[in-house]
């Protein structure tokens, strides 16, 4: 008995990651890198006035996206114990639920202070979702 032809695929499954949107400072804007667990900005210092976070999820779960105006260091704000998410004292603006591989943009105007940007999704803040961001 002859053996089956082969069917040779030779179509190649692309990983179809999304483009790296781009980011420039010099223009307000700021990319938020998130992922488990970590939130990188590619910069931590922009000028007051409108500033655009272009949040993207780089992870490989939901992630939320928080600004908050504060004096607190990054890894100081307090915890609500019952729902495991920092408090949002001092929040400016945020995206919620951002699904993995997708970008969102947020548009704040910001005044200059110290801020801290996290993702306040239960436990994430705590595992190291956040980051310090100068305005001036
Ligand atoms: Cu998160």
């Amino acid at each position: 008995m002859r053996g089956l032809p082969l069917l040779v695929s030779v179509g190649v499954v692309a990983a179809c990651a999304a483009p790296v949107p781009e980011a420039d400072v010099t223009k307000g804007q700021i990319r938020a890198d998130m992922r488990e667990h970590a939130m990188g900005l590619t910069a931590t210092e922009v000028r007051a006035g409108t500033v655009t976070f272009i949040a993207r999820n780089a992870g490989s779960t939901a992630h939320d996206l928080h600004v908050l105006k504060t004096d607190l260091a990054p890894d100081k704000l307090p915890i609500d114990t019952q729902t495991q998410k920092a408090k949002e004292d001092g929040k400016l603006g945020g995206l919620d639920q951002i699904a993995p591989g997708t970008s969102q943009n947020l548009r704040l105007e910001l005044p200059a202070g110290s801020y801290v940007v996290i993702c306040n999704v239960p436990t994430h803040y705590q595992l190291g979702m956040r980051s310090a961001l100068t305005v001036k």
